[in-house]
């Protein structure tokens, strides 16, 4: 029988502006002062606003089933930039992205751009999302109205799922952080297949189910993804900060730092009730969030040794984190075989 294969899109970050993006469906830049979204050459360029010296978050297709057709994944990428989304696809992947410019109140807009985000990759074919991030301008600034624009933002956001048709339950993984300035930009990787296998972590309460003491409208992401492929599978791990059940837990950074770790952990473990191959993986990437920055090369320190991977992989980024209170949030991508 004819096996297909199937792939996942994963990072890899340089300093340096990547040379060979030929393969490549997205490059991400953090820092410097542009806000902007271009697509050259079947590549989308999303620059975000912040402190120097910048990143590059380079995105390529990796299998994780090797299958007989495997020249797909050579397929030539087909990219555009439409309605304001810049997206690129070839085989069973896709990125899409957009930048929302910086509006008195975001939830409105946020929902006509979530849709239309939507609506295009279920339009190209590419209709499961299994990662997200979400990097808003004064995060934790009020807007007019006198709400903090992370609620804001999560209100437009919930409210495109639902009117989307997606379910709480298949929500994708996510990241939201702050960025030094401007409006809302938004990424996606999506899938023609499937959107993965969701994972909680049984010591948070699921952030679409948190009360409402935290906003209009819950927070609509998933606390993990799994991918899984015949020879590899990979878990997304969203933004995971100090949080037990739905409360903040940890002045310190130390302090936030060890249950920060072990939410990290025990979404791993859990993941590994359903996909025992990923009990032993490795680190493929990190992304940690520092609200202060004198406390990057600790935390990045902490980390490396925790969880393994490369530094050049682990990259550390200044941001402002969806709680007021919260000193440090870290994303991870962890490939299991
Ligand atoms: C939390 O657990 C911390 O709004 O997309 C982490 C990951 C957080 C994603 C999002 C927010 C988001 O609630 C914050």
């Amino acid at each position: 029988m004819l096996s297909s294969s199937r792939h996942v899109m994963l990072p890899c970050y340089s300093h340096e502006r990547p040379k060979n993006t030929q393969k490549a469906f997205a490059v991400v830049r953090y820092g410097g002062e542009e806000a902007t979204l271009s697509v050259e050459d079947g590549c989308v360029w999303m620059y975000l606003p912040g402190p120097k010296p910048a990143r590059y978050e380079c995105w390529r297709a990796a299998a994780i089933t090797f299958g007989e057709d495997e020249k797909r994944a050579e397929d030539e990428r087909h990219a555009g930039l439409d309605d304001g989304i810049g997206w690129s696809c070839a085989g069973d992947v896709l990125f899409a992205g957009f930048w929302l410019d910086d509006q008195p109140e975001l939830s409105e807009a946020v929902k006509r751009r979530y849709e239309a985000l939507i609506t295009l990759c279920r339009a190209k074919g590419f209709g499961h999302f299994y990662r997200m991030w979400n990097y808003l301008g004064a995060i934790n600034a009020d807007n007019a109205q006198g709400e903090e624009r992370y609620r804001d933002f999560c209100c437009g956001r919930s409210q495109a799922f639902e009117a989307m048709g997606v379910s709480l339950t298949d929500l994708p993984a996510a990241t939201g952080i702050g960025l030094s300035t401007g409006g809302v930009a938004v990424y996606a990787l999506a899938h023609r297949e499937t959107s993965g296998v969701n994972i909680e972590n049984p010591r948070q309460l699921p952030a679409y189910r948190y009360p409402r003491r935290y906003g209009r409208r819950s927070p609509s992401f998933a606390r993990g993804t799994v991918m899984a492929g015949a020879q590899q599978t990979v878990l997304y791990v969203s933004g995971t900060a100090s949080i037990i059940g739905h409360e903040t837990v940890g002045q310190t950074l130390a302090e936030q730092q060890a249950v920060m770790v072990e939410n990290i952990q025990t979404l791993q473990k859990t993941a590994t009730e359903h996909f025992p191959e990923l009990d032993s993986v490795t680190c493929q990437s990190l992304k940690i969030y520092v609200r202060h920055g004198k406390d990057g090369s600790l935390i990045q320190r902490a980390m490396l040794k925790i969880f393994g991977g490369m530094a050049e992989q682990s990259p550390v980024f200044i941001a402002d984190i969806c709680r007021k209170e919260l000193l440090v949030e870290v994303e991870a991508v962890f490939i299991g075989q």
